[in-house]
């Protein structure tokens, strides 16, 4: 339903690059070629944009603003072609217009929109590519970014980080949006005063304000002309010219205001799953959720007249607590601007925001210093503790809990603002991101909470969307699937099931595996061009990419990479399975030992690489500055999918759902939404070892973990150690992995060594790689396996997952557009 008119597509092309770039289609850059194309594209989009929009001011239909600190959207031109069913037209036009340019040469001048640090970012940007695709009405809602997340460069084996400044060409994508700019309000006091019937009033005086601007960026629907916006809120100065007119104090105000509006949106905060309480990211969450707020509630009233509809037309999603401060400024907004009285406005504002958990890593969760937290948003502050004071007294009073559990539940207690407590007392919805996750929430970190309000709990196991994660990144699969099954995947990847007979089937069968191997060569393109590594496509292509994190392990991949290497040289007649090791990783610059554990595998990969005897065999590869456009490489060119965070600490995963849509196989532990793999795939197409969830909570609390000891009886494992710290790894500086070595094995008995058992795990994911070697001796038993896993991948789209949270939280319907709309 995306009409594409080829002779209009090929004039735009050549009137943007004379318009724009003042140059003919033979001297542009490729730079230019592109911004020729994205403006093409997005004029197709607009018309299409208009109409949606339209529908919704017509039907006013209860709407979605998914509020998110991260959109990690990567490239959109290829993404929208996908989507729009016009890939094949436009590489036709570009040959036509006499171009020897393929369209992906085009696509690679995109930067990535790269506004997110992980999992949490690319999942909201899943969702909102099945919000469009299920004509769901929604915006997402978030920054503004200038500088995304770091560019990552590898040098003398250490991460070094530069600034991602991915404006600096422009965006063809976004449009501003100057007409809904908000003002958000920071710091200053709170007076009160009580008006001729009684009513007490709030008015922040003082204050410093910015200017909130939107910058909206469409969100496509695979072929149904449904386009959402995602909003992203840039800061400006109230205003700029008025400065010389003031008077000193208020010229001093309005520079300051000047420097907060630019430093606001400056930078996304590069930590992923960890907390670090700096004021400016107070601000960022406060600018965004107020901007999002204040727009959404103008909006409402122009087609409600009362605000008692609100929980019935909107719905504040909370991705995570970073946008936990919705509850207060909701709040704030009904009861200062709308003169709601509390007991009304607390009822809608339960009824409208729902949240969702994303970690039980407590060094994630969020807690702000009450004297932070206040200076900055007194008015804000006073709400959360009324909120508070009466969440308490009905602990007491309603639920008889002792002192000491009510303690324990207060949103504010030891100095502290907990803002998971108030997203999940303002919410009605408290839900998390896989089945064993959602149970741990429950049963342990929020037993509590779960005891007062079990209604509110629910699960939403994450998904991801097969249009860019198949459909773009494996444009060759995504073929074969169609030719075999027709194109319904698409739009609902249960589908795939109907390849299972095909497991079996010769030709299918050796076409899946061609595909991957075309795959596998294309990484090694990359890989050379990028890295000057050499690949051998034949061996089994083991990739771990991800955030470098203690608890996702990369240390115990290195560990046992370094067992293979004693393998190899104990036995260099032996018989192995060649194997290439792929990591990719950015770690927060902050955090130490994850940097440290990157020029690990950097100092392991050149002792293999440079190895004569061990090369025959292994590889091992770090490739730079992992981010959604290599992932889209290095994924569909994947064997094995390595899965091996320590069990109860990856709240779900959604790289093992892209690993297995792709045809690889998983070597996992029973952790996060592995476990719902593993289900759906059974146990002889998976490779599950280690410890349980259950199991780490157990050893956790007996306190009985004695790393020490494994180190003293496996000699292999002591060996492997030992190379750590004996100069094998860095004879110019053998202290060098020193730190690692004893946060392993500090002491005897000592159960602060080893916090995310590797050493405990290390044997039995020994064990299961040698089984993975086995199965890949059995050629044809593999790639029935690898055909198994991407036929059972269908529950893993974020299209199931929206729909469950749409039908389960949202209470959203498709907006059906008719052709005049
Ligand atoms: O839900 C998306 C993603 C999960 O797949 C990962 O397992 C989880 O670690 C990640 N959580 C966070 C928490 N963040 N903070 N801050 O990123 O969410």
């Amino acid at each position: 339903s995306y009409s594409f008119n080829k002779s209009k597509f090929k004039e735009e092309i050549l009137d943007h690059v004379r318009n724009f770039s003042r140059k003919t289609l033979e001297d542009c850059s490729l730079q230019e070629l592109y911004q020729a194309v994205a403006f093409a594209v997005r004029d197709i989009i607009t018309d299409h944009w208009i109409a949606t929009q339209r529908a919704y001011n017509q039907k006013t239909p209860k709407t979605l603003y998914y509020l998110s600190m991260e959109f990690l959207i990567g490239r959109a031109l290829g993404n929208n072609l996908v989507n729009m069913g016009i890939m094949e037209e436009v590489q036709e036009v570009l040959d036509e217009l006499n171009i020897k340019i393929n369209l992906a040469a085009i696509e690679e001048q995109e930067p990535d929109a790269g506004l997110g640090n992980g999992g949490l970012g690319r999942l909201a940007a899943c969702f909102m590519d099945s919000l469009s695709t299920l004509s769901y009405p929604a915006y997402g809602c978030g920054i503004r970014y200038n500088y995304g997340i770091f560019k990552q460069k590898i040098e003398d084996g250490y991460q070094v980080e530069y600034p991602d400044d991915w404006l600096k060409n422009g965006n063809p994508w976004e449009v501003k949006r100057t007409d809904n700019a908000r003002e958000i309000k920071f710091g200053g006091t709170v007076s009160s005063f009580v008006d001729e019937r009684g009513k007490i009033h709030f008015v922040q005086q003082d204050y410093e304000s910015v200017l909130a601007i939107p910058y909206d960026m469409p969100i496509v629907g695979y072929k149904n002309g449904f386009i959402n916006a995602l909003r992203l809120w840039d800061a400006e100065a109230p205003d700029k010219f008025i400065l010389r007119f003031f008077d000193q104090g208020a010229y001093q105000k309005a520079v300051e205001q000047q420097t907060l509006a630019k430093t606001l949106v400056e930078v996304l905060y590069p930590n992923d799953n960890h907390y670090q309480g700096k004021e400016l990211r107070l601000k960022q969450q406060y600018f965004f959720v107020s901007a999002t707020l204040q727009q959404a509630i103008a909006k409402f009233k122009k087609s409600h007249s009362s605000l008692y509809l609100l929980p019935e037309k909107v719905v504040f999603q909370m991705n995570d607590t970073h946008p936990a401060v919705a509850v207060a400024e909701l709040m704030r907004i009904l009861l200062d601007e709308e003169q709601l009285e509390w007991d009304e406005a607390f009822d809608i504002t339960t009824r409208t925001c729902a949240y969702t958990n994303h970690t039980i890593m407590i060094e994630a969760l969020e807690s702000w210093p009450i004297d932070l937290f206040s200076k900055l948003l007194p008015r804000i502050y006073q709400i959360i503790e009324e909120i508070n004071r009466r969440f308490c007294i009905s602990l007491r009073e309603e639920h008889h809990l002792s002192e000491n559990i009510i303690h324990n539940m207060s949103i504010i207690s030891d100095g502290q603002i907990k803002m998971a407590y108030l997203a999940i007392v303002g919410s009605f919805s408290v839900n998390g991101v896989a089945a064993i996750h959602t149970e741990i929430l429950k049963k342990d970190v929020l037993k509590n909470f779960y005891n007062v309000y079990p209604q509110k709990f629910n699960n939403k196991t994450n998904g991801i969307t097969q249009r860019r994660w198949l459909g773009h990144a494996n444009p060759e699969l995504a073929a074969l699937i169609t030719h075999t099954i027709g194109d319904k995947w698409y739009t609902d990847l249960m589908e795939l099931k109907k390849l299972l007979p095909y497991a079996h089937d010769k030709s299918f069968m050796k076409e899946f595996d061609d595909i991957k191997f075309h795959n596998k060569v294309r990484l090694a393109q990359y890989v050379k061009e990028h890295n000057g590594i050499v690949l051998n496509p034949h061996s089994i292509y083991d990739v771990q990419v991800k955030r470098l994190h203690e608890y996702k392990r990369q240390l115990m991949n290195v560990l046992h990479i370094l067992m293979l290497y004693n393998e190899i040289k104990d036995n260099p007649n032996g018989n192995f399975v060649p194997r290439t090791f792929i990591f990719g990783a950015k770690a927060a610059p902050g955090y130490r030992k994850a940097k440290l554990i990157i020029k690990l595998i950097n100092a392991v990969a050149d002792k293999v690489n440079n190895d004569p005897l061990v090369r025959k065999y292994l590889t091992v590869v770090f490739i730079e500055n992992y981010n959604v456009s290599n992932a889209e490489i290095i994924i569909p060119a994947a064997n094995v999918s390595e899965q091996i965070s320590t069990a109860s600490k990856e709240a779900s995963g959604t790289s093992n759902m892209k690993f297995m849509l792709n045809g690889a196989l998983t070597v996992g532990t029973l952790d996060g939404a592995n476990i719902e793999i593993y289900e759906e795939v059974g146990p002889e197409n998976i490779f599950i070892f280690g410890l349980t969830c259950q199991e780490v909570l157990e050893l956790y609390k007996s306190g009985n973990y004695s790393p020490w000891d494994i180190y003293h009886n496996d000699s292999e494992i002591n060996r492997t150690l030992k190379s750590l710290i004996n100069g094998t790894l860095s004879p110019d500086s053998p202290d060098l992995f020193v730190e690692i070595y004893e946060s392993l094995i500090n002491r005897a008995g000592d159960n602060l060594s080893d916090p995310y058992f590797i050493l405990k795990d290390l044997r039995p994911y020994h064990a299961a790689q040698k089984l993975v070697d086995k199965a890949y001796l059995d050629k044809e038993g593999w790639i029935q396996k690898a055909i198994i896993n991407t036929a059972c991948s269908g529950k893993f789209s974020s299209d199931r997952t929206i729909k469950q949270y749409s039908s389960e939280i949202w209470g959203l319907e498709s907006l059906k557009m008719n052709k005049k709309s």
